[in-house]
């Protein structure tokens, strides 16, 4: 049954394709919000919004009939004979600049304006890397994206800021293009005359691109499709370019395609707001990406039609406020009440999202990432006014962009950061407090790295200013005044510091509040060596700036933690917390402490879908554009894989399971599907795994829901860690560094060797005499300490690198190790070691524990698990073991891998060897 309407749906949306081939626009006059939330959800093409004033949509003759029938009452307002003729109107006058013209404009201004003008090729157009690839369908899209640098100086990069002017990224929008060139030729017009524009085009560096989107313009411009939006992706990879007829294939939306947020938008190749199969996978929006990269940009305006708005950051979600909310509603506001509307007189300020929330825009990305004041034209009524209005539309929009190319000029701090030693420029990140920590996340605000100036853009009043750079002396300001008079000048001279500050702290477990041995406590990404909490779960991090750190914490059989703590002298104690790892089967009927929940619903514990076991984990029960989502963090030890199974009942096509990986998506599924395997790879280090179930049409089927059973963690066979050592102290080589080798597997594994690649700096391992090959039993961990042995007086600052590798029948694995101070090293040997079984940690334990004990001199060594009747449960170890310290994980399990009940066991440690004789039995207890 359902088949044959799916069949007669396909019959009719042809036939009324082929009779009804146009597209027109319609408008819903003094539209209610609701409207537009349900026309985004349902997939129709948004052609504007004005709140209170119309909603426009692009909609078939079919899309048309189907509201007439739903009681919609609206009327046409744009055909596509009117859009042909409007483009064309009067070819005379200036009508609507095609690829070949724009260009030659362009070359035109840098001829006459070589001082102050210079055109840059900032990259190629989707189509021409087809071209050049050899696909001749694609030579009359040899396209590039060009940029028109305006400033006095322009060959060189000066220290002033820049300020970016972007069109049409959207095909049907030409209108945009010709605001830019109009907003160009009056500058450059105005140079030498104007005093004002003047002062700007010398004392900053004003780029205008204005044509992001040159294929698509091409298919608007020759008439291919008067409504086309994307660039000309070839997204069916059939080597041709599908923009005609009924659900074209082709295109990426490129206000979708930048990376900040981005995967929100439409996965569909067909919809109008495709979003590509990666953040920045257009060249398009690379070339965007690569221009905002090169300059310090500060503000910027990107322009769209239609809708008479104007609209700043953030723009991803509903309500999101950015940090700088107040000065960028502002700035907003004073653009559009400059630009005369046909409507309430004035062009609109508004947060993006107010128009309507959408994922991958340049706003967002130029905010989030830089800072940069970014901000959406949405120009005129329609898309292609006719030509006779363009100039007229042009004028209106002059005002605008001048105001922001002097908004440097007031309510705004700048200055330089210098070395107070060197005066050299520095890198600091300039921190406003009641600014950088409220609103939504985004970077911090750098200062530029080449010349250490900054601007910020703030509204009038006193604000309290930090400078904050890595190896430098924090320095605060207090009552810094900002005016609308002029612009605040401060230069800050940063003293460089000493690396004195040392930090403490325990790692416990968040559900018990045990303290966790063995833990490991990282900073990454500043050459710091990671230390190891002891068995009171206590670290130690010496030589540290003061300096807002992430501290990344984790240990074996936690979830990580990930942590900012602005390290300073009186600020010098951190804590940390982890969560014991969920198994990823369920069954415990609960979800461990390391599961997070986000979106609009957390997933719950369901026992009546499961791969296996009695339970799984269910999405939550989410409606329309919502989401329901579950993750955990870990450190991987080592290369490995992480795998599950997963059982969708959606919508297809259009409600998924989706599955990232640091933000990564990794794939997606919709539509009925059993359980099924997943498997992906996943690199050593820190990783957040995320399971998101999204809803995004007004349609529902199946359940509407995802599950997910039989995790399996990437923790592989056998791990070495931590994966890197770092030697900074003669201490430290002195006492050597630990490292570990654990078998996670449940058979035993053949440890064959430890060498070194020993090319570097003489170091040796502490491994108390230990022979190979060595059967590492399992759960077992074997402790190493690695120590520099001899005088190094010769070595110099300079970093220097080694490898140590583990082989093992299991493969072979490795730990960078290096050191980068000078050194003096010594030949103590190894300390000796006692006997001693220290027990289980923790005890009560749920479900796994861990026994520690050391011996003086290799024996023959066995520890054994017996029950109350003095029954043997399970032996953990039977065989010869070096001396040093030893530990073993219980997993809870007898010797047929079954669970054991709660209650009260018994574990023996018998040495029995030449010279060496043993015995101690600790009672444990296991607590469910
Ligand atoms: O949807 C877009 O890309 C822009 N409108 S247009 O009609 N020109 O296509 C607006 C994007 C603005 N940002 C947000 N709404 N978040
Ligand atoms: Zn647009």
């Amino acid at each position: 049954m359902k088949y044959k309407i799916f069949i007669l749906l396909i019959t009719l949306t042809v036939i009324s394709n082929i009779i009804f081939a146009d597209s027109f626009v319609i408008r819903f006059d003094n539209p209610k919000k609701y409207l537009v939330t349900n026309f985004v959800l349902e997939g129709y093409d948004i052609a504007s919004y004005k709140p209170g004033i119309y909603l426009d949509l692009v909609v078939d003759q079919q899309e048309y009939e189907n509201l007439i029938s739903q009681g919609y009452s609206m009327r046409i307002t744009q055909t596509e004979q009117q859009l042909s003729s409007n483009l064309n109107a009067g070819t005379d006058l200036a009508g609507y600049r095609d690829y070949d013209e724009m260009l030659a404009d362009l070359q035109l201004y840098e001829a006459l304006n070589p001082d102050i003008c210079k055109l840059y090729d900032i990259g190629d157009s989707r189509a021409k890397t087809y071209s050049d690839a050899g696909n001749a369908n694609y030579d009359d899209y040899y396209h590039d994206i060009w940029a028109l640098k305006v400033s006095d100086n322009v060959e060189t990069e000066e220290d002033e800021p820049s300020i970016y002017y972007l069109a049409e990224h959207h095909a049907r929008e030409p209108i945009s293009l010709e605001v830019v060139m109009y907003f160009l030729d009056h500058i450059l017009a105005q140079y030498g005359t104007d005093p004002t524009i003047t002062d700007n085009i010398n004392n900053s560096q004003i780029w205008i691109v204005p044509l992001v989107n040159p294929d698509g313009h091409k298919i608007v411009t020759s008439e291919i499709d008067l409504w086309w939006r994307k660039n000309i992706c070839d997204n069916n990879e059939n080597g041709m370019i599908d923009v005609n007829g009924y659900n074209p294939a082709d295109g990426v939306d490129p206000n979708r395609n930048y990376s900040w947020n981005w995967g929100g938008a439409s996965t569909n190749w067909s919809s109008e707001t495709y979003q590509g199969t990666t953040s920045f996978s257009e060249p398009e929006t690379q070339a965007i990406r690569d221009l905002l990269s090169e300059h310090h940009f500060i503000a910027g305006l990107t322009y769209h039609s239609y809708g008479e708005l104007i609209l700043y950051p953030f723009g991803y979600a509903d309500g999101v406020v950015a940090p700088d909310e107040a000065a960028l509603s502002d700035l907003a506001v004073a653009m559009a009440t400059s630009i005369p509307g046909m409507y309430s007189g004035n062009y609109t300020p508004q947060p993006g999202w107010a128009l309507y929330p959408c994922t991958g825009t340049t706003d967002d990305y130029s905010y989030g990432t830089y800072g940069i004041f970014g901000y959406t034209v949405e120009l005129a009524t329609e898309f292609i006014p006719n030509a006779n209005q363009v100039a007229g539309i042009c004028e209106d929009n002059l005002q605008a962009p001048l105001i922001m190319l002097d908004r440097i000029n007031h309510s705004s701090l700048q200055g330089h950061v210098t070395d107070a030693d060197t005066d050299d420029p520095v890198q600091a990140e300039i921190f406003i407090d009641g600014i950088d920590d409220t609103g939504e996340f985004r970077n911090p605000y750098l200062s530029n790295q080449e010349f250490g100036s900054y601007y910020r853009l703030l509204t009038d009043g006193d604000y309290t200013v930090q400078f904050i750079a890595y190896g430098y002396e924090p320095s605060i300001y207090q009552n810094v005044n900002i005016n609308s008079t002029n612009s605040t000048i401060l230069d800050v001279a940063l003293n460089p510091a000493t690396a004195d500050i040392t930090v403490t702290g325990v790692v416990t477990d968040v559900d018990t509040g045990w303290p966790i041995e063995g833990a490991v406590v990282e900073i990454p990404g500043y050459n710091i060596p990671s230390v190891t909490t002891n068995v009171a779960g206590e670290y130690e991090i010496n030589n540290l700036y003061a300096y807002p750190y992430d501290f990344l914490v984790y240990a074996d059989g936690y979830a990580s933690t990930m942590e900012n703590v602005f390290v300073s002298s009186t600020n010098n104690v951190a804590d940390f917390s982890l969560a014991i790892l969920d198994d990823g089967t369920f069954e415990s009927g609960e979800f461990a402490s390391s599961w997070n929940f986000d979106g609009n619903q957390p997933w719950f514990i369901d026992s009546t879908n499961m791969n296996s076991g009695s339970y799984s984990a269910c999405s939550g029960n989410v409606y329309d554009d919502q989401t329901s989502k579950m993750y955990f963090s870990m450190y991987v030890p080592n290369d490995d894989v992480i795998s599950f199974y997963y059982k969708v009942s959606s919508e297809e096509d259009y409600d998924y399971l989706r599955f990232y990986i640091d933000g990564e998506l990794q794939d997606m599924w919709s539509g009925n599907v059993d359980w099924q395997e997943a498997v992906f790879n996943v690199e050593t280090g820190n990783h957040t795994f995320l399971w998101e179930y999204y809803k995004d049409g007004g349609v529902s089927n199946g359940y509407d829901c995802a599950w997910i059973d039989d995790i399996v963690l990437p923790i592989s066979a056998w791990s070495l860690t931590p994966s890197s050592l770092a030697f900074l102290t003669i201490e430290d080589c002195i006492d050597g560094l630990q490292f570990s080798v654990i078998n996670n597997s449940d058979s035993e594994i053949v440890l064959d060797d430890i060498t070194s690649s020993g090319t570097e700096f003489p170091w040796f391992i502490d491994s108390f005499n230990m022979t190979f090959p060595y059967n590492l039993s399992v759960g077992e961990q074997l402790d190493f300490l690695v120590k520099v042995a001899l005088p190094v007086e010769n070595l110099s600052r300079e970093i220097l690198t080694d490898q140590l590798y583990v082989q093992s029948d299991n493969g072979q694995k490795h730990i960078d190790l290096s050191f980068d101070d000078e050194l003096v090293g010594n030949d103590d040997l190894p300390n000796s070691i006692s006997t001693e079984f220290m027990g289980n940690y923790p005890n009560p334990f749920n479900p796994t524990t861990t026994f520690k004990f050391s011996i003086s001199t290799s024996a023959k060594t066995s520890l054994n698990i017996y029950n109350m009747k003095g029954q043997l449960v399970k032996k953990l170890i039977n065989k010869e073991l070096p001396a040093g310290i030893h530990t073993i994980k219980w997993n809870g399990k007898d010797m047929n891998s079954r669970n054991v009940s709660s209650g009260i066991y018994f574990s023996t440690l018998d040495i029995d060897d030449e010279g060496l004789d043993y015995t101690s039995t600790k009672k444990i207890i296991l607590l469910k």
